[in-house]
């Protein structure tokens, strides 16, 4: 932050945050000078949302060796139509008023490890000019570039890592790969236009959608669905194909594009669930890639991949309804972005606990959080324990403060009442320090 003192003060609010992510700042700064100096920090221009998650973007993308997921995507921080903040761009067809955050959140590719932000980037739409030419428009900056800012900002993986972008269908561009290829990276993306023309290997023009229509089955598989809103739990039957082709640069190009002026090779697999019960809208992925899939079982491993990119949507929770951020009264961008900074990690970490109690259930909870937080959860969820707490017991016990019930029909606890049970929790950590230091006190002044 420019130097020790700032640093120190930027480490009291972050412990401050972690200690009631859903809390108002005010509530989470608890006293009235650290929250006036939580303001003037984020006042300070050298406080920006890059220099606080700098360090932490680094940290994550100088990863060991291995093969990793960097899910990218945007969501829309609306902050609301009152909000008196000079800056704000409208969002969401003129209803909003905030800014898009664009992420790339890094998962281990065999595992559902989450290791943090890999690199971000806030973007301020402009409005259009009025009557634009078709010229202008298509000269102007897109807000696709970010998409090809997040990937260079990632950068290329050190030795002995491989990253593997993997993007919804607003990230199938020709540019997209074009960046992705220049950082020495590979791509699993959704699909966006199956009228687009591709060259097959025997170098014939023709769409995505003629071309997989001809591919053989390589296979088939079962994938078990939860039960959703009006849609009962059931078992998909999956049909996967998959085929060369390569994606021909655009018509209209940018300075980027005519640097990358030849067709860029990659594989489509198409998995298509068969049979769907009436009434349900049946799975279907088209997904383009750049890894090598040569058969059933690297089809898969690319649907895999891609299956893991609803953890960039739990992300994305986390940061609005986990940590509130778009209800945060924060007079200024500058504020903002930095409040959206801190929060961005302290989300990470919300999420890496919920993936924990999933991927390693059985894991002694001493070994990821203080051992007092476990102390005041078993007293205050009355549960004994026969054995040392795991990362699952631990979690479940969360929700439980949080109104949780646990019936087996419930199924995993959600957002909502992890942070009312995170909140209580730290309440009651706090109560029982204040308790310690009340009893110090009167032992010394009696
Ligand atoms: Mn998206």
């Amino acid at each position: 932050m420019g130097n020790k003192r700032r640093t120190e003060r930027l480490i009291t609010v972050a412990a401050n945050v972690a200690g009631n992510p859903s809390g108002s700042f005010p509530e989470q700064m608890g006293l009235w000078k650290d929250l006036k100096a939580a303001y003037r920090l984020f006042d300070i221009p050298d406080v920006t949302f890059q220099a606080i998650l700098e360090p932490h973007w680094r940290h994550t993308r100088d990863c060991a060796p291995g093969r990793y997921l960097v899910i990218g995507d945007t969501t829309e921080l609306d902050f609301g139509l009152s909000r008196q903040v000079p800056g704000l761009s409208r969002i969401g067809n003129g209803t909003g008023l905030g800014f898009l955050l664009h992420s790339g959140l890094m998962v281990g590719a065999d595992s559902e490890e989450i290791f943090g932000l890999a690199a971000q980037t806030i973007h301020y739409r402009k409005p259009a000019p009025k009557n634009e030419k078709r010229s202008d428009m298509l000269a102007r900056e897109r807000e696709s570039v970010v998409w090809g800012q997040v990937i260079d900002a990632t950068g290329q993986p050190p030795t002995g890592a491989q990253f593997v972008h993997v993007l919804d269908r607003g990230g199938d561009n020709f540019e997209v790969y074009a960046h992705v290829l220049g950082q020495h990276a590979d791509w699993v993306v959704r699909a966006n236009h199956l009228s687009r023309k591709f060259l097959t290997p025997s170098r014939e023009k023709t769409s995505l959608k003629c071309y997989i229509s001809q591919l053989p089955v390589a296979g088939t598989y079962a994938l078990q669905l939860r039960a959703r809103p009006q849609q009962a739990a059931r078992t998909a039957t999956l049909e996967v194909r998959f085929g060369a082709l390569s994606m021909l640069p655009p018509k209209h190009q940018s300075p980027y594009v005519k640097s990358h002026p030849a067709p860029i090779a990659m594989t489509v697999v198409w998995v298509r669930e068969i049979n769907a019960p009436k009434g349900v809208e049946p799975i279907e992925w088209v997904l383009l890639t750049s890894l090598p899939v040569n058969n059933f079982e690297d089809a898969w491993q690319v649907i895999s991949y891609y299956e893991k990119r609803w953890l960039i949507e739990e992300w994305h929770k986390a940061l609005k309804t986990g940590c509130h951020v778009t209800e945060r009264q924060l007079k200024t961008t500058q504020r903002l972005e930095a409040m959206v900074g801190l929060m961005s990690v302290e989300a990470v970490r919300l999420l890496q606990l919920k993936s924990l109690a999933r991927s390693e259930p059985n894991r002694p909870a001493r070994e990821v959080v203080p051992p007092l937080w476990i102390d005041v959860l078993a007293a205050a969820s009355k549960q004994s324990f026969a054995r040392p707490i795991t990362v699952r017991d631990f979690y479940r016990a969360i929700a439980k403060l949080g109104g949780f019930i646990g019936r087996k029909s419930d199924g995993e606890p959600g957002w909502i009442t992890i942070w009312r049970g995170w909140e209580k929790l730290h309440l009651l950590i706090q109560g029982s320090e204040l308790i310690v230091r009340a009893r110090t006190n009167r032992q010394k002044y009696g």
